[in-house]
Formats: C-alpha cells, sequence, structure tokens
C-alpha cells in the first residue's frame, strides 16, 4: 500500500519536510482555494505538483474536487458544472494526477459536536455525541422533525444540555457541527444554514440517487478516457442528517453507486471510519467485498455508544477489526499487483498537538501515532518467513 498524508497545502501548519519525517512517500491534497463548480486551472495544477514533487513527494489522490451543490440538488442547467468537473479531471490527468476522491453528502461533509473530546490516558479526539447534535437540531435550528431520528434517552439529555447551555456553548456546538465542511473557510451560520436547508425540500434518498447517477454518467466516460480513477468517500456520519438525505452510508448504497455505471473509473474511497459508525456495517466484510473497486483507503477507529454517539478511537483501538480490513486490501493488491494509497485518517491530538491550530483531525503527531501503527499491522501482515 503507498502510504500518504494528507496535506492542506501551503498554508497547512505542517510542512511538506515535517510530512518526509513520518514516512509516508504520498501527498493527498487538493486546490482548496478554487471555488467550488470552478475549473481547476492546469498552471496552478502544475505548480502544486512540482512544489510536491520537489519535496520529494508523489501527489497520489485528489481529495476532494468538489460536486457542486447544484449537481446534488439537480437543479437548473448543470451542462456547464458538468463540463468543468471534465475539464478540471482532464488537466489533472494532463499533469499525472489520476485518482480523485469526492463525496455527494448534502451540504454538510463529516459532522462532530465536539473538536477536543478528552481521551482518558490523555490528549483530545473528535466525537459525535447525539444529544448535542439533537439539541442543535431541536432547539437551535427549530426542526421538530429531528425528534424522530433520535433515541428517547438522547434526547432527554438534549432538553438538559439546552436549559444549561450557555451562548458561549452554543456557539462552540455550531462551530463544531461547522468544521467539517473541508478546506472551505465559509461557515454557515443558523440562518444560512435554515436557507441551506430549504434547497433541499423535497429531495428525498431516491432523487439524490438520481441526482448521483446523472453526475456518475456525465463524468464515469470521461474519466475512463483520461485514465482517471474516481472514488466516492462514504458518508460521515453513515446516516441522514439535519433532515438531509445521505445515500453512500452502506453496502447496498455502494453496490448502487458502483453498479449505476459499472466501470473501474467509478469506485470508492474505503473509509473506515466514516463506515465503521454505522453498528450495521461489517467493515472486514465490506472490505473484502468492495477492495476491488477501492481506489484509495482511509484508515481509523471508532467507538459507537447505544444512542448512536461515537468518538475517534487510537487506530487500534475502537470497535473495528483494522488487521482484518487491512488483509483484505493486502490480498487484492498480491491478487492484482495494483498498490493503493492509504492514509491515516484524523488523529488524536497529543503532546504538542494541543493549541498548535491545525485543521480539527489532522494534528501531526497523533495521525503519525496511527501511521506508524497501521505501518506495524501491514508489515506484520506481510510477514511471511
Ligand atoms: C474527513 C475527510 C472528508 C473527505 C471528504 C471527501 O476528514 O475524510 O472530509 O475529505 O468527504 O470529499
Amino acid at each position: 500500500m503507498i502510504e500518504s498524508w494528507r496535506w492542506y497545502g501551503p498554508f497547512d501548519k505542517i510542512t511538506l519536510p515535517q510530512i518526509a519525517q513520518t514516512g509516508a512517500t504520498g501527498i493527498v491534497t487538493a486546490l482548496h482555494e478554487v471555488p467550488y463548480g470552478e475549473v481547476w486551472p492546469r498552471e496552478t495544477i502544475a505548480a502544486r505538483n512540482g512544489e510536491i514533487r520537489a519535496a520529494g513527494f508523489d501527489w497520489v489522490v485528489v481529495e476532494s474536487l468538489p460536486v457542486h451543490e447544484r449537481i446534488k440538488r439537480g437543479e437548473g442547467d448543470l451542462s456547464g458544472l458538468f463540463a468543468n468537473y471534465r475539464q478540471s479531471m482532464a488537466n489533472l490527468a494532463a499533469e499525472g494526477v489520476t485518482t480523485i476522491c469526492y463525496n455527494f453528502m448534502p451540504l454538510l461533509d463529516w459532522t462532530r459536536t465536539d473538536l477536543a473530546a478528552p481521551v482518558a490516558r490523555g490528549g483530545t479526539c473528535l466525537r459525535f455525541e447525539a444529544s448535542k447534535m439533537a439539541a442543535f437540531e431541536l432547539y437551535m435550528l427549530n426542526r421538530p422533525e429531528a425528534e424522530a431520528d433520535y433515541t428517547p434517552e438522547a434526547l432527554q439529555k438534549a432538553a438538559i444540555w439546552h436549559q444549561q447551555a450557555t451562548e458561549d456553548d452554543r456557539t462552540l456546538l455550531l462551530h463544531s457541527i461547522m468544521s467539517g465542511l473541508p478546506g472551505a473557510y465559509d461557515r454557515y451560520d443558523i440562518a444560512g444554514l435554515k436557507t441551506a436547508l430549504k434547497g433541499y425540500d423535497g429531495i428525498g434518498q431516491d432523487a439524490l440517487r438520481n441526482h448521483y447517477k446523472r453526475f456518475l454518467q456525465e463524468v464515469v466516460p470521461a474519466a475512463e478516457d483520461l485514465g482517471i480513477r474516481l472514488c466516492v468517500h462514504p458518508d460521515d456520519p453513515p446516516r441522514d442528517i439535519l433532515g438531509l438525505p445521505r445515500i453512500v452510508s452502506d453496502a447496498d448504497d455502494i453496490d448502487f453507486i458502483l453498479g449505476a455505471v459499472d466501470s473501474p473509473a467509478n469506485g470508492l474511497t474505503f473509509c473506515t471510519g466514516s463506515l465503521g459508525a454505522n453498528p450495521a456495517n461489517d467493515l472486514p466484510a465490506m472490505a473484502s467485498r468492495f477492495a476491488h473497486r477501492t481506489h484509495f483507503v482511509h484508515l481509523r477507529n471508532v467507538r459507537k455508544d447505544p444512542d448512536g454517539s461515537f468518538e475517534e478511537a487510537a487506530h487500534l483501538e475502537g470497535d473495528t477489526d483494522m488487521p482484518a480490513v487491512i488483509a483484505a486490501f493486502l490480498k487484492e493488491e498480491r491478487a492484482t499487483g495494483r498498490a493503493i494509497p492509504l492514509r491515516p485518517d484524523h488523529g488524536h491530538e497529543l503532546l504538542e498537538d494541543i493549541g498548535r491550530g491545525t485543521h480539527p483531525g489532522y494534528p501531526l503527531i497523533g495521525r503519525l501515532r496511527g501511521l506508524a501503527e497501521l505501518r506495524g499491522v501491514i508489515a506484520g501482515l506481510s510477514y511471511s518467513r
């Protein structure tokens, strides 16, 4: 597997020479500065690639080439947006960057309620507390229908949180929930989020699936011609949220997507953290089943609570059998001769990470620990004497 590392570009507080010391050889990045829906210029791609190469790395995966919300909503004449997506792919391919991760989550990317939840032995992790999410939906967004999405216990705790919360608590919760928008620096406030949610009125799972299928039909043939491998990132958390449908959450969803345009260019980012937050997902089984269409692997672990809460555990702790998942990808590599890029997804903030102000989930030491542990698993599984 190709050990890679997500780098947010020249403004990332973690520099390429620092990343070199982790042992990773691949860089995962994006042109975060280009607004969603616009073409990624070839010169800008070339310049970023030059910087990455000069530091001794390969740009192994684009994460992400974002899909514009209008495509997700199926709104209006989309031909320009589809053409722009194809042109960005062509410009990337021309510069030798051929694996592209994206997601199809309406409005919000990964969603957490706490960005610095304490870890038992020190350090902090990202956490999704169902009761806080319920409080946000019911009392800050005033979305009474949300009651149906939570357990009675979570609803009770939500009411108590609401009674006790200060203005600062509410501001912090909004900030945490908005932090998942990767690399995008504009965030919704409550009014903005309400307006954005209205844009999805009447769009259920079936409609979103149709819009997604149309997107695949528009871009996958071009990807095939260009030698591009697209790989969709699963929903995080893997369920409907804020009343928005989510359609990349389990094995049935993935079957639908891979079948919608049945081509190796239409693939998957296998994210153990996202998929692992759904108790019904059997990750080793899913890894075996979908390894042949997996072009990128995100490895991290989660520990789940019965009320739907979960938190990010250390990479080899938590509920997911990480060695079993990795074994499935090593088997695929042995069978096909492919090398699949992986990255340690989020890490805990540990030691000097604390207070450094790196992107939530993307500290240096916590991810370095994760990568080192995963590297050990791979070495162990590859040991054949
Ligand atoms: C979370 C990331 C996701 C991912 C996007 C891909 O840390 O794995 O934000 O980058 O969903 O489009």
